[in-house]
């Protein structure tokens, strides 16, 4: 029979095994960006001593005691050189939690700070908290700002689903203690809450998401903008949509700004992610648009369809077809570090530039909202390829 201390050396060598991999970009990629060949995190990343008593005499057995059933939706950072995430971890409780996960490159061997955060409580605690967006803001915090969700206490009872989503904010020096202010003050409910890195005209300025209900979209037409003095007292007062959804798009259903923009000489670089509806459920992708440097609530471009979609393996998990993002960064160079969770189980990475993503936005067709003009698009590429292929 194994011994408890032969089992345990193979558990923790197993789990520097996986933790070390070595990850390879993937080739025949689309020109646009680079997959990976392996997930970054997975449950199975979260550390050995978070899920086992290690023990002998309370866990004879070496069973998990806390199970961990995935780790998603991740905001990203670059702090002090490393590349850092801060993780939707959920535990096998549904409970989602914030942890940072930090690499060398980026890439690969992410590995997870020994505590998670513990994260303040507004005034009425949360039951549950999720998909925090980072922003380091040249008033010198770097903020999260990241969904709270609560019961819907008004609802029949018995109805034990209803719930709000609202913005929670909390800030940060080190990453490690936060001090959280008060929610979003908002009259609709709100998820994919996101601070913009600068002042605009002396103001804060958030995208957000306004919603009719919890799942539902409705009446809030797409990913929005507000300006506000004091994100010790955030409220909005008046909110404007920037980025509409449309019908028969990628983003009909619904939409979310990703994480915060990045700026570039030729406007404001967004991800975002798009809904829409099918008998399979709700399916998520990817999407990018631009905005303008003199105007950040101006739409510069907007090209058709989904950046990504679910792809392979990404297809299945917790909540199957859904990509979600809410984190990137972006290196001294240009290279850009696409961070995104595949259908509520694990966190992947894809990269690209900064001018391969300004191409791609300005020079991908814009949707023309119907079959006729999609067919007239693809006839202008294909007269233009056919007449130097001398054709
Ligand atoms: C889940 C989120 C999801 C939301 C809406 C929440 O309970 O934790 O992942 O986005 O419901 O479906
Ligand atoms: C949402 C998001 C994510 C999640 C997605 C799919 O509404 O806010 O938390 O990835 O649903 O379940």
């Amino acid at each position: 029979m194994t011994s408890f201390k032969n089992k345990l050396q193979t558990l923790f060598e197993e789990y520097e095994q996986l933790i070390t991999r070595t990850n390879k970009p993937l080739e025949n990629g689309n020109g646009i960006f680079t997959r990976y060949q392996y997930p970054i995190l997975t449950a199975a990343h979260t550390p050995v001593f978070w899920r086992y008593d290690l023990d002998e005499q309370t866990n004879p057995f070496l069973m998990e005691r806390i199970g961990m059933n995935a780790t998603l939706n991740s905001g990203a950072i670059k702090w002090n050189g490393k590349y850092l995430l801060i993780v939707r971890v959920e535990g096998a409780d549904r409970k989602s939690f914030f942890a940072v996960a930090e690499s060398p490159n980026g890439i690969d061997n992410f590995r997870f700070w020994d505590y998670p955060i513990v994260m303040p409580e507004d005034i009425i605690p949360a039951t549950n908290i999720y998909d925090m967006r980072l922003t380091a803001h040249e008033d010198g915090w770097i903020y999260g700002i990241f969904c709270a969700e609560r019961h819907d206490d008004t609802a029949p009872a018995g109805d034990l689903s209803s719930a709000t989503a609202t913005a929670a904010i909390a800030r940060t020096k080190d990453l490690k203690i936060w001090e959280r202010l008060p929610d979003l003050k908002t009259k609709s409910q709100q998820r994919n809450v996101v601070l913009h890195p600068e002042f605009v005209n002396g103001k804060y300025a958030l995208y957000t998401r306004p919603q009719d209900g919890f799942i539902d979209a409705g009446s809030g037409g797409g990913i929005g903008w507000v300006l506000l003095d004091d994100m010790t007292h955030a409220e909005v007062k008046d909110e404007i949509i920037i980025d509409r959804r449309y019908y028969h798009t990628i983003k009909e259903v619904k939409n979310g700004e990703g994480p915060h923009p990045i700026k570039t000489p030729q406007g404001w670089l967004h991800l975002a992610h798009g809904v829409r509806g099918c008998a399979a459920g709700l399916r998520y992708v990817l999407y990018m648009y631009m905005t303008s440097l003199e105007d950040p609530t101006k739409v510069i471009a907007s090209p058709a369809g989904f950046f990504m979609a679910p792809e392979g393996e990404e297809r299945i998990g917790d909540v199957s077809n859904v990509l979600f993002t809410n984190g990137w960064i972006v290196d001294e160079d240009g290279k850009v570090f696409i961070y995104y969770a595949s259908s509520d189980t694990r966190m992947h990475v894809a990269t690209s530039t900064v001018d391969r993503l300004v191409d791609y936005c300005l020079n991908t067709p814009s949707d023309g909202l119907s079959s006729s003009s999609s067919v007239a698009t693809l006839i202008k590429q294909i007269e233009k390829n056919l007449r130097l292929m001398n054709k």
